[in-house]
């Protein structure tokens, strides 16, 4: 069971007022009853103060706070349950308060919707609208069933796709609160787009063995971040978090694990073809495993290695499983080496106070240092940022010698001189070039200008690239995902130009941005392009969101031996020495086996 409970907060109270009062009305109690939970519920929400420790006499003064609604604050606040309430919602029919939290539909439809067609969860509801048994309820039309429908559908499955940023640290903190909250739990883990590293993800598919699998799911469906449990059932339970993600969780027996896991992470598409495939080796494999045809056993397997030998392929990661020409590459052995984040030994993007970063450098190279990163590159913004207060040509100078001064100091991480130099509207640059040959590494960004059409932004683009001072050019494209559109460019004429002047183009891992994207990554490779991946740190935690760049990366088939800063330190300052025209000769040449 999940630990003690941590004090209530307002919106607790708030939410199981409002839901007696919902629960009574469905019964049929007077409205005037049923009144004084929701008056109360809506007095909480705008409280200045903690309900939990509040005094008597604070409470009584509220508005609507009479002895019936000050006793159930103090038990809640005591005990953290309410008798009265659990002894209610044991009376009535189980679902209710779920299918009352779907728009359109009240108390009293909900509860002949449970009493009279056993409707008992959003699921249940979609099901008998979608089989037109719905609408012969009294006062449902079928206008109003079909609207109803239309609700349910964006809630479930639908719903707004959230950048993989806000979803991986969310999803680890919820397995971490799951593994606390109970022993006995094995293989914990998430699946489908998430473990896929899609830039963005509809809801997240976690899975699981355990001994006992009721007690996962009473533990997974009372978390304290849990806002509304959708279903809960015996082994699959499915809730909304107080974030809005909304998290499945399956518990599988261990024999079946594997093939559960395999079919969960997907894409559907990879799935399909998967068991096309099995199929004609005498194995069928589906969500709750994989089983002999013949004989009908579940044949076992300890891991997804062993069901694709299984079927006479390698591994395929799950960045790969997206039924775009892997199981072809598998067939043929031609799957590529993907990058891991452990490949990565440098970190060429960051920013400190001196412009817009939110620490300074010494802060922010311990934590590139913590991140395990063995050199960094200090790329603060250029005079023309004004808005992120670009550096002059003199106070770039000074910043020069603060990184060299810094370096001096320090062991275990070496520090690169560096900016992050905006692509003028006409494809100039923002700094001298004897300003530029100061540096160790120039990025070059578009940062203005960004609705020019494609041609005159490729011209600008190529134009910046064709200095010999230019060594990457940062996030491409300019997108921000969800916010704002990529700039229009001709993507092929920037990678050949990046291939002939010896520029290389950034995977950004800032996970507001992911840019270079996937497929741009895959297709960039495919021209002979080669990479740097930088995170754009501007805060101290962000040289964690190196992950995230590496993730599509992988998603792009990119292999460590494209990316220039898997390069140990020594390695990649001989790299950067060499003329820009000889550098994709060079990591060509060069040799990274361990
Ligand atoms: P999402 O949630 O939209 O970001 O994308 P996914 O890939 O996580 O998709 P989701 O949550 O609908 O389903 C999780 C996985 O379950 C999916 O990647 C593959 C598997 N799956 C779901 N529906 C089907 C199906 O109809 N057939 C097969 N073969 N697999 C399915
Ligand atoms: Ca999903
Ligand atoms: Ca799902
Ligand atoms: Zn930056």
């Amino acid at each position: 069971m999940p630990s003690a409970s941590p004090r209530l907060q307002n919106s607790d109270f708030a939410r199981i007022f409002d839901d007696i009062a919902t629960l009574l009305q469905a019964r049929g109690d007077s409205v005037f009853k049923t009144r004084a939970y929701s008056r109360a519920a809506d007095a909480i929400g705008n409280l200045q103060f903690e309900l939990a420790s509040a005094p008597e006499d604070q409470l009584r003064a509220l508005p609507g706070f009479g002895d019936a609604i000050v006793s159930k604050v103090q038990e809640l606040a005591e005990t953290g349950s309410l008798q009265f309430f659990e002894k209610l919602k044991a009376e009535m029919p189980s679902g209710i308060l779920e299918i009352t939290k779907v728009p359109g539909i009240g108390p009293k439809t909900a509860m002949r919707a449970a009493e009279e067609l056993g409707i008992d969860s959003r699921e249940a509801l979609k099901a008998s609208i979608e089989s037109g048994e719905f609408e012969k309820l009294p006062r449902i039309s079928k206008k109003v069933a079909q609207n109803i429908l239309r609700h349910l559908e964006s809630r479930i499955s639908q719903g707004e796709r959230i950048p993989i940023g806000d979803v991986l640290p969310e999803a680890e903190r919820v397995m971490a609160a799951l593994n606390d909250a109970i022993t006995g739990i094995r293989n914990l883990t998430y699946a489908g787009s998430l473990r896929r590293h899609r830039e963005t993800i509809g809801d997240i598919d976690m899975l699981c063995s355990a001994d006992d699998p009721a007690a996962v799911m009473d533990a997974f469906t009372t978390l304290p971040t849990v806002k509304d449990v959708m279903s809960k059932g015996d082994t699959k339970s499915m809730v909304v978090m107080d974030s809005g993600l909304q998290f499945d969780l399956r518990v599988v027996p261990d024999a079946s694990f594997a093939a559960t896991l395999l079919y969960f992470t997907g894409s559907k598409e990879h799935g399909i073809r998967l068991r096309d495939r099995a199929n004609r080796r005498g194995l069928s494999l589906n969500e709750y495993g994989a089983k002999n045809i013949e004989t009908d056993e579940i044949e076992e397997f300890s891991s997804e290695e062993e069901i694709y030998r299984r079927l006479d392929l390698p591994y395929i990661a799950p960045e790969l499983r997206e039924d775009s020409g892997e199981l072809e590459a598998a067939e043929a052995g031609e799957l590529p080496v993907l990058i891991t984040v452990d490949d990565v030994k440098g970190d060429l993007h960051s920013h400190t106070d001196w412009t817009d970063g939110r620490f300074p450098m010494e802060e922010m190279v311990k934590a590139a240092q913590d991140a395990g990163f063995e050199y960094l590159a200090i790329t603060d913004h250029s005079k023309s940022a004004v808005v992120a207060s670009g550096l002059s040509v003199k106070k770039l100078a000074e910043h020069n010698e603060a990184v060299r001064n810094l370096d001096a100091k320090l062991d275990g991480i070496g520090l690169l001189t560096g900016t992050e130099m905006d692509i003028l509207a006409d494809g100039s640059l923002d700094y001298p070039d004897e300003a530029l040959a100061e540096l160790d590494v120039v990025l070059g960004s578009i940062h203005s200008s960004m609705d020019q059409d494609g041609p005159t932004m490729t011209a600008r683009i190529i134009a910046a690239m064709e200095s010999e001072h230019l060594d990457v050019v940062a996030h491409l494209t300019t997108r921000l995902i969800g916010r704002r559109a990529p700039v229009e460019l001709d993507f092929d004429a920037i990678c050949r130009a990046a291939v002939e002047t010896g520029t290389f183009l950034e995977i950004n891992a800032s996970t507001a941005r992911l840019d270079l994207k996937d497929t741009h990554i895959r297709r960039a490779i495919e021209l002979g392009v080669m990479f740097s991946i930088g995170t754009d740190s501007h805060r101290i935690h962000q040289f964690a969101d190196l992950r995230y760049g590496v993730g599509m990366a992988r998603r792009g088939w990119c292999p460590p031996n494209r990316v220039v800063n898997t390069l140990p330190h020594a390695d990649f300052l001989k790299l950067i020495s060499t003329p820009k025209a000889d550098r994709y000769a060079f990591m060509e040449k060069y040799d990274h086996q361990p």
